[in-house]
Protein backbone atom coordinates (compact mmCIF):
# COMPACT_ATOMS: atom_id res chain seq x y z
CA UNK A 1 0.00 0.00 0.00
CA UNK A 2 1.31 3.59 -0.91
CA UNK A 3 0.92 6.40 1.68
CA UNK A 4 1.94 9.62 1.44
CA UNK A 5 2.84 11.49 4.94
CA UNK A 6 6.75 12.47 4.58
CA UNK A 7 8.78 13.69 1.55
CA UNK A 8 11.04 10.13 1.74
CA UNK A 9 7.71 8.37 0.78
CA UNK A 10 8.41 10.11 -2.94
CA UNK A 11 11.89 9.36 -5.09
CA UNK A 12 12.06 12.64 -6.22
CA UNK A 13 10.89 16.02 -5.16
CA UNK A 14 12.32 17.99 -8.76
CA UNK A 15 10.26 15.27 -10.52
CA UNK A 16 7.29 15.77 -8.54
CA UNK A 17 7.16 19.49 -8.52
CA UNK A 18 8.07 19.35 -12.45
CA UNK A 19 4.62 17.17 -12.35
CA UNK A 20 2.33 19.55 -10.48
CA UNK A 21 3.92 22.46 -12.91
CA UNK A 22 2.67 20.21 -15.87
CA UNK A 23 -0.90 19.58 -14.28
CA UNK A 24 -0.91 23.23 -13.68
CA UNK A 25 -0.57 24.22 -17.07
CA UNK A 26 -3.71 21.92 -17.85
CA UNK A 27 -5.55 21.05 -14.76
CA UNK A 28 -8.95 18.37 -16.64
CA UNK A 29 -5.69 16.75 -19.15
CA UNK A 30 -7.06 13.73 -16.32
CA UNK A 31 -10.42 14.58 -15.68
CA UNK A 32 -11.94 10.98 -16.42
CA UNK A 33 -8.78 9.40 -13.92
CA UNK A 34 -11.01 9.44 -11.02
CA UNK A 35 -14.13 8.35 -12.25
CA UNK A 36 -15.91 6.37 -9.68
CA UNK A 37 -13.43 6.72 -7.22
CA UNK A 38 -13.72 8.70 -4.03
CA UNK A 39 -11.78 10.52 -1.78
CA UNK A 40 -12.42 10.73 2.26
CA UNK A 41 -11.46 13.37 4.07
CA UNK A 42 -11.02 13.28 7.87
CA UNK A 43 -10.69 16.10 9.67
CA UNK A 44 -9.80 16.19 13.58
CA UNK A 45 -8.85 20.01 13.57
CA UNK A 46 -10.06 22.88 11.55
CA UNK A 47 -9.24 23.46 7.83
CA UNK A 48 -9.66 26.30 5.03
CA UNK A 49 -7.36 25.73 2.34
CA UNK A 50 -6.86 22.03 2.84
CA UNK A 51 -10.23 21.20 2.89
CA UNK A 52 -11.13 22.97 -0.21
CA UNK A 53 -7.80 22.12 -1.90
CA UNK A 54 -7.94 18.81 -1.90
CA UNK A 55 -11.50 18.74 -2.95
CA UNK A 56 -11.43 20.89 -6.12
CA UNK A 57 -8.14 18.78 -6.79
CA UNK A 58 -10.67 15.47 -6.36
CA UNK A 59 -12.96 17.64 -8.80
CA UNK A 60 -9.99 17.99 -10.97
CA UNK A 61 -9.62 14.77 -11.63
CA UNK A 62 -13.11 13.77 -11.90
CA UNK A 63 -12.85 12.05 -8.28
CA UNK A 64 -16.13 12.11 -5.86
CA UNK A 65 -14.76 13.30 -2.15
CA UNK A 66 -16.71 13.24 1.11
CA UNK A 67 -15.90 15.16 4.12
CA UNK A 68 -16.19 14.40 7.79
CA UNK A 69 -15.19 16.46 10.49
CA UNK A 70 -14.67 13.26 12.97
CA UNK A 71 -13.53 15.52 16.22
CA UNK A 72 -17.45 17.11 16.11
CA UNK A 73 -19.63 14.90 13.95
CA UNK A 74 -17.94 11.36 14.75
CA UNK A 75 -17.80 8.81 17.70
CA UNK A 76 -15.03 9.19 19.96
CA UNK A 77 -11.91 7.63 18.92
CA UNK A 78 -9.58 5.26 20.87
CA UNK A 79 -6.51 4.78 19.85
CA UNK A 80 -5.03 2.26 22.38
CA UNK A 81 -4.80 -1.55 21.33
CA UNK A 82 -6.79 -3.90 23.53
CA UNK A 83 -8.23 -1.07 25.51
CA UNK A 84 -11.50 -2.27 27.64
CA UNK A 85 -13.24 1.10 26.20
CA UNK A 86 -15.69 1.83 29.41
CA UNK A 87 -14.91 5.26 29.30
CA UNK A 88 -15.32 8.35 26.90
CA UNK A 89 -14.17 6.86 23.88
CA UNK A 90 -16.93 4.53 22.04
CA UNK A 91 -15.10 3.44 18.70
CA UNK A 92 -11.69 1.85 18.09
CA UNK A 93 -9.53 3.59 15.70
CA UNK A 94 -9.40 -0.01 14.05
CA UNK A 95 -13.34 -0.02 12.90
CA UNK A 96 -13.75 3.44 12.13
CA UNK A 97 -10.52 2.66 9.91
CA UNK A 98 -11.74 -0.18 8.08
CA UNK A 99 -15.08 1.39 7.88
CA UNK A 100 -13.82 4.27 6.45
CA UNK A 101 -11.65 1.79 3.82
CA UNK A 102 -14.49 0.50 2.49
CA UNK A 103 -16.42 4.05 1.18
CA UNK A 104 -13.18 5.72 -0.08
CA UNK A 105 -10.72 4.58 -2.47
CA UNK A 106 -7.75 7.27 -0.61
CA UNK A 107 -8.63 8.43 2.73
CA UNK A 108 -6.94 12.24 3.77
CA UNK A 109 -6.20 12.64 7.60
CA UNK A 110 -5.96 15.57 9.31
CA UNK A 111 -4.57 15.15 12.98
CA UNK A 112 -2.77 18.00 15.13
CA UNK A 113 -0.65 16.85 17.90
CA UNK A 114 -1.63 17.29 20.92
CA UNK A 115 1.27 19.86 22.25
CA UNK A 116 1.78 17.85 25.73
CA UNK A 117 3.71 14.89 25.28
CA UNK A 118 6.28 14.77 22.20
CA UNK A 119 7.11 11.13 22.00
CA UNK A 120 3.45 10.61 21.56
CA UNK A 121 2.80 13.30 18.95
CA UNK A 122 6.76 12.09 17.15
CA UNK A 123 5.51 8.52 17.67
CA UNK A 124 2.32 9.95 14.82
CA UNK A 125 0.01 7.32 16.60
CA UNK A 126 -2.92 8.88 14.81
CA UNK A 127 -1.80 8.81 11.07
CA UNK A 128 -0.14 5.21 11.99
CA UNK A 129 -3.33 3.46 13.48
CA UNK A 130 -5.20 4.62 10.34
CA UNK A 131 -2.63 3.85 7.90
CA UNK A 132 -2.08 -0.03 9.55
CA UNK A 133 -6.23 -0.46 10.10
CA UNK A 134 -6.92 1.67 6.71
CA UNK A 135 -7.04 -0.83 3.26
CA UNK A 136 -6.36 1.80 0.90
CA UNK A 137 -3.93 4.86 0.62
CA UNK A 138 -3.51 7.67 3.23
CA UNK A 139 -2.38 10.99 2.93
CA UNK A 140 -1.22 13.09 5.82
CA UNK A 141 -3.63 16.69 5.19
CA UNK A 142 -1.43 17.94 8.35
CA UNK A 143 -0.24 15.24 11.14
CA UNK A 144 1.38 15.92 14.48
CA UNK A 145 5.39 16.18 13.27
CA UNK A 146 4.58 17.75 9.24
CA UNK A 147 2.62 18.73 6.59
CA UNK A 148 3.50 17.27 3.09
CA UNK A 149 1.25 18.68 0.77
CA UNK A 150 1.65 22.37 2.28
CA UNK A 151 5.59 21.78 1.60
CA UNK A 152 5.06 20.46 -1.80
CA UNK A 153 3.20 23.42 -2.52
CA UNK A 154 5.74 25.68 -1.45
CA UNK A 155 8.29 23.49 -3.41
CA UNK A 156 6.06 24.79 -6.18
CA UNK A 157 6.02 28.00 -5.33
CA UNK A 158 9.83 28.48 -4.94
CA UNK A 159 10.29 26.15 -8.40
CA UNK A 160 8.31 29.28 -10.24
CA UNK A 161 9.37 32.13 -8.62
CA UNK A 162 13.40 31.53 -8.27
CA UNK A 163 15.97 33.04 -10.15
CA UNK A 164 18.57 30.95 -9.17
CA UNK A 165 19.08 26.86 -9.81
CA UNK A 166 20.21 26.52 -5.94
CA UNK A 167 18.12 29.88 -3.46
CA UNK A 168 18.63 30.79 0.07
CA UNK A 169 15.79 30.09 1.34
CA UNK A 170 15.28 31.63 5.24
CA UNK A 171 13.04 29.61 7.50
CA UNK A 172 12.17 31.96 10.52
CA UNK A 173 10.32 32.59 14.01
CA UNK A 174 7.92 34.55 14.28
CA UNK A 175 5.86 35.15 17.51
CA UNK A 176 2.08 34.40 18.01
CA UNK A 177 -0.25 34.24 21.08
CA UNK A 178 -0.93 30.46 20.95
CA UNK A 179 1.32 27.58 20.71
CA UNK A 180 1.20 26.06 17.34
CA UNK A 181 2.54 22.74 16.22
CA UNK A 182 6.09 22.14 14.79
CA UNK A 183 4.81 20.69 11.36
CA UNK A 184 4.48 22.87 9.00
CA UNK A 185 8.12 24.36 10.22
CA UNK A 186 9.44 20.41 10.74
CA UNK A 187 8.06 19.35 7.14
CA UNK A 188 9.61 22.90 4.79
CA UNK A 189 12.61 22.27 6.40
CA UNK A 190 12.45 19.03 4.88
CA UNK A 191 11.26 19.60 1.96
CA UNK A 192 13.61 22.20 1.00
CA UNK A 193 16.84 20.10 2.08
CA UNK A 194 15.23 17.44 -0.17
CA UNK A 195 15.04 20.15 -3.08
CA UNK A 196 18.80 20.67 -2.64
CA UNK A 197 18.11 24.58 -1.35
CA UNK A 198 20.46 26.63 0.90
CA UNK A 199 18.51 26.24 4.22
CA UNK A 200 19.12 28.74 7.01
CA UNK A 201 16.80 28.40 9.84
CA UNK A 202 16.16 31.60 12.58
CA UNK A 203 15.03 31.50 15.84
CA UNK A 204 14.96 32.62 18.93
CA UNK A 205 17.28 30.09 21.61
CA UNK A 206 14.66 26.93 22.46
CA UNK A 207 13.22 27.02 19.31
CA UNK A 208 15.22 24.18 17.96
CA UNK A 209 13.40 21.82 15.60
CA UNK A 210 14.04 17.78 16.00
CA UNK A 211 17.17 17.59 14.00
CA UNK A 212 15.50 14.64 12.35
CA UNK A 213 13.94 17.28 9.84
CA UNK A 214 16.96 20.08 10.09
CA UNK A 215 19.86 17.68 9.26
CA UNK A 216 21.74 19.88 6.34
CA UNK A 217 20.15 23.25 7.48
CA UNK A 218 22.00 25.91 8.93
CA UNK A 219 20.79 27.11 12.17
CA UNK A 220 21.29 30.92 12.77
CA UNK A 221 19.88 32.87 15.71
CA UNK A 222 20.43 36.16 14.85
CA UNK A 223 17.72 36.73 12.25
CA UNK A 224 19.01 40.01 10.82
CA UNK A 225 22.20 37.71 10.25
CA UNK A 226 19.81 34.86 9.25
CA UNK A 227 18.01 37.27 6.23
CA UNK A 228 21.20 38.57 4.38
CA UNK A 229 21.14 37.87 0.77
CA UNK A 230 18.01 35.67 1.57
CA UNK A 231 15.80 34.79 -2.14
CA UNK A 232 12.86 33.43 0.19
CA UNK A 233 11.87 33.81 3.50
CA UNK A 234 9.49 31.93 5.02
CA UNK A 235 7.90 32.76 8.08
CA UNK A 236 6.15 30.88 10.81
CA UNK A 237 5.58 30.68 14.71
CA UNK A 238 6.11 27.34 16.57
CA UNK A 239 6.40 26.32 19.75
CA UNK A 240 9.18 24.43 21.59
CA UNK A 241 10.54 21.61 20.85
CA UNK A 242 12.64 21.27 23.45
CA UNK A 243 10.33 23.01 25.92
CA UNK A 244 7.73 20.97 24.63
CA UNK A 245 4.51 22.77 23.45
CA UNK A 246 5.72 25.46 25.65
CA UNK A 247 5.74 29.91 24.05
CA UNK A 248 9.23 31.09 25.72
CA UNK A 249 8.46 34.01 24.10
CA UNK A 250 6.66 36.63 22.03
CA UNK A 251 9.37 39.28 21.27
CA UNK A 252 7.78 41.26 18.86
CA UNK A 253 11.26 42.32 17.64
CA UNK A 254 10.82 38.96 15.61
CA UNK A 255 8.03 40.46 13.37
CA UNK A 256 9.17 40.87 10.27
CA UNK A 257 8.91 44.63 8.76
CA UNK A 258 10.09 45.53 4.78
CA UNK A 259 12.78 47.09 6.73
CA UNK A 260 14.23 44.31 7.95
CA UNK A 261 13.48 42.93 4.68
CA UNK A 262 16.18 45.21 2.93
CA UNK A 263 19.45 43.20 3.39
CA UNK A 264 17.73 40.64 1.60
CA UNK A 265 18.32 39.82 -1.79
CA UNK A 266 14.58 41.08 -2.88
CA UNK A 267 13.19 38.47 -0.94
CA UNK A 268 9.84 36.57 -1.95
CA UNK A 269 7.77 36.25 1.56
CA UNK A 270 6.44 32.76 2.36
CA UNK A 271 3.39 32.14 4.95
CA UNK A 272 1.76 28.75 4.26
CA UNK A 273 -2.02 30.75 6.42
CA UNK A 274 -3.93 31.21 8.70
CA UNK A 275 -1.82 34.46 9.76
CA UNK A 276 -2.54 36.28 12.61
CA UNK A 277 -1.62 39.54 10.81
CA UNK A 278 0.57 42.56 12.81
CA UNK A 279 1.74 39.54 15.36
CA UNK A 280 3.23 36.83 13.44
CA UNK A 281 3.43 38.90 10.17
CA UNK A 282 2.88 43.05 9.59
CA UNK A 283 0.20 43.65 7.02
CA UNK A 284 2.82 45.70 5.64
CA UNK A 285 5.27 42.84 4.24
CA UNK A 286 1.99 40.67 3.44
CA UNK A 287 0.61 43.20 1.33
CA UNK A 288 3.65 43.93 -0.50
CA UNK A 289 4.22 42.69 -3.74
CA UNK A 290 6.91 40.44 -3.02
CA UNK A 291 4.62 38.49 -0.89
CA UNK A 292 3.49 34.89 -1.99
CA UNK A 293 0.58 33.70 0.23
CA UNK A 294 -2.17 33.43 -2.62
CA UNK A 295 0.49 32.18 -5.30
CA UNK A 296 1.41 29.35 -2.34
CA UNK A 297 -2.67 28.73 -1.55
CA UNK A 298 -3.29 28.24 -5.23
CA UNK A 299 -0.54 25.89 -5.31
CA UNK A 300 -2.45 24.16 -2.59
CA UNK A 301 -4.36 22.51 -5.33
CA UNK A 302 -1.74 21.23 -7.63
CA UNK A 303 -0.01 19.11 -4.66
CA UNK A 304 -3.24 17.49 -3.98
CA UNK A 305 -3.88 17.06 -7.26
CA UNK A 306 -0.59 15.68 -8.16
CA UNK A 307 -0.83 13.29 -5.19
CA UNK A 308 -4.11 12.07 -6.20
CA UNK A 309 -2.78 11.59 -9.63
CA UNK A 310 0.22 9.14 -8.73
CA UNK A 311 -1.89 7.70 -5.71
CA UNK A 312 -4.41 6.68 -8.41
CA UNK A 313 -2.00 5.39 -11.06
CA UNK A 314 0.00 3.77 -8.36
CA UNK A 315 3.07 5.49 -9.45
CA UNK A 316 6.12 4.12 -8.85
CA UNK A 317 7.47 7.51 -7.97
CA UNK A 318 5.79 6.72 -4.56
CA UNK A 319 7.66 4.27 -2.31
CA UNK A 320 5.50 1.31 -0.77
C1 LIG B 1 -1.77 25.34 12.15
C2 LIG B 1 -0.28 25.10 12.40
O1 LIG B 1 0.18 23.95 12.26
O2 LIG B 1 0.43 26.05 12.72
C3 LIG B 1 -2.14 25.05 10.71
C4 LIG B 1 -1.29 25.66 9.65
C5 LIG B 1 -1.61 25.20 8.27
N1 LIG B 1 -2.11 26.70 12.49
C6 LIG B 1 -2.93 26.99 13.48
O3 LIG B 1 -3.40 26.11 14.17
C7 LIG B 1 -3.25 28.47 13.72
C8 LIG B 1 -4.15 28.64 14.91
C9 LIG B 1 -4.22 30.05 15.43
O4 LIG B 1 -4.88 30.19 16.44
O5 LIG B 1 -3.67 31.00 14.87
Amino acid sequence: MKNFTKVSDISSVPLMVQKALELKANPFAFSALGKNKTLGLIFMNPSLRTRLSSQKAAMNLGMNSMVMNIDKEGWSLELTDGAVMNGTTVEHIKDAAGAMSLYCDIIGIRCFPSLVNSKEDYSELVLSQFIKYSSVPIVSLESATRHPLQSFADMITIEEHKLQTKPKVVLTWAPHVKALPQAVANSFAEWAIASNYELVISHPEGYELSEEFTKGAQIEYNQQRALQGADFVYVKNWSSFRDYGKILTQDDSWLLTNNKLKVTSNAKIMHCLPVRRNVELSDEVLNSPNSLIMQQAENRIYSAQTMLKELLENSSILKL
